[in-house]
């Protein structure tokens, strides 16, 4: 018999740095949406666990956990609508990530370009959970039989991996348990690129600070790095093709499309023709419009970080109750004796 599954999200982001832009447009607004208009049980996460797959200062990890939390509530996560928690606190993940790790091929973990660009070239000196971070975060879906993950495109492959990992699973055991998770990678900035190059994401890690907008800027600054984005001696063009072979320039045109809950072609009818020295500066005033109450929120909620500990531990409590049970049925599953 199939069986049928509760419509449910999950995803998560790692606190290995501050909050950028990207990673608001390309996830946690998609979060917001999916939290309000989905008829979704939604479930997001800080996976920390995650963020240790590189070396993370321990000062620095706990503060980034609890600031990414007050980022979530203040972009429109609502800790009562949605579980909302830090992956370390609900074992189960690490629990079915073993299971994963022995179900999982080296050589599908070995194709993951995540891998290949994270670990560079010296991957003998890589860590092994870096390896296996897709095997974890199969684990952190699949725990909650989620049905839908919202990501930027970055992580399209690790979730068409997920769905190998579920399949071979339902397979090897003869069972049709964890479901076929289904991407949800939609809005005008699936993949927002640096501001200094338009040829790589915009990430936390970067070591150039100028090239993202983090959610904790303040007006100045992010004035300040819109202006000084690259970009070419070109004016707009008038239609999305004439973006061809421009980077830069349709990464701003896509910025500023997603945070005007806009497209981008209506952004090229609206500035084509303009030069850059016109468009920047509306650039400016929309990313403080739109940012400036996000980062204010989250300056306040993190003068209280008791409060982001409580909800986060309440979250976990709330977690477990979903992933405990499909944890014991998966121990069962595959033998394990309790
Ligand atoms: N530039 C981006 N454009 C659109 N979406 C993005 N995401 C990240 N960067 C962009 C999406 O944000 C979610 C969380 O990502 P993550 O923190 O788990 O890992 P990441 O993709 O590796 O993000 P970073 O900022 O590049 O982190 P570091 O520098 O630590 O590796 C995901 O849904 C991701 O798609």
């Amino acid at each position: 018999m199939t069986q049928t599954f509760i419509p449910r999200v999950f995803s998560g982001i790692q606190p290995s740095g501050g909050l950028t832009l990207g990673n608001y447009l390309g996830a946690i607004k998609r979060f917001v949406d999916m939290q309000e208009n989905g008829g979704f049980e939604t479930v997001y996460c800080m996976v920390d666990l995650h963020a240790i797959t590189v070396w993370q200062n321990p000062e620095d990890l706990r503060r980034n956990t609890r600031e990414l939390c007050a980022g979530f509530i203040a972009s429109g996560i609502d800790p009562e609508k949605s579980i909302l928690f830090n992956q370390s606190q609900v074992p189960e993940h690490v629990q079915l990530a073993w299971i994963f790790n022995c179900v999982a091929r080296m050589g599908w973990m070995k194709r993951m370009t995540q891998w290949k660009d994270k670990a560079g070239k010296n991957t003998e000196n890589a860590s092994l959970g870096l390896f296996g971070y897709p095997a974890l975060m199969a684990a952190d879906i699949l725990i909650y039989h989620a049905t839908h993950v919202p990501v930027g495109d970055d992580q399209k492959q690790h979730l068409e991996l997920t769905r190998d990992i579920a399949a071979k699973f339902n397979n090897d055991f003869d069972v049709d348990f964890f479901p076929i998770t289904e991407p949800v990678i939609e809005g005008a900035a699936t993949r927002v690129m640096s501001l200094r190059d338009g040829s790589k994401k915009m990430s936390k890690s970067d070591p150039s600070d100028l090239s993202r907008l983090n959610m904790t800027d303040d007006a100045d600054a992010l004035a300040k790095k819109i202006r000084k984005a690259k970009t070419d001696a070109e004016p707009l063009p008038d239609s999305i093709e004439g973006l061809e072979g421009r980077p830069e320039a349709r990464n701003l045109v896509n910025i500023y499309a997603a945070l005007s809950d806009s497209n981008a072609e209506a952004v090229i009818t609206e500035f084509s023709g303009h030069q850059f020295g016109t468009f920047k500066p509306r650039l400016v005033d929309l990313a403080i419009e739109k940012l400036a109450p996000i980062s204010n929120e989250m300056s306040r909620l993190m003068q209280d970080t008791s409060e982001i500990d409580k909800i986060l531990a309440r979250g976990a409590e709330r977690g477990r109750t979903i992933a405990a049970p499909i944890l014991a049925k998966t121990y069962d599953i595959v033998g394990m004796l309790r």
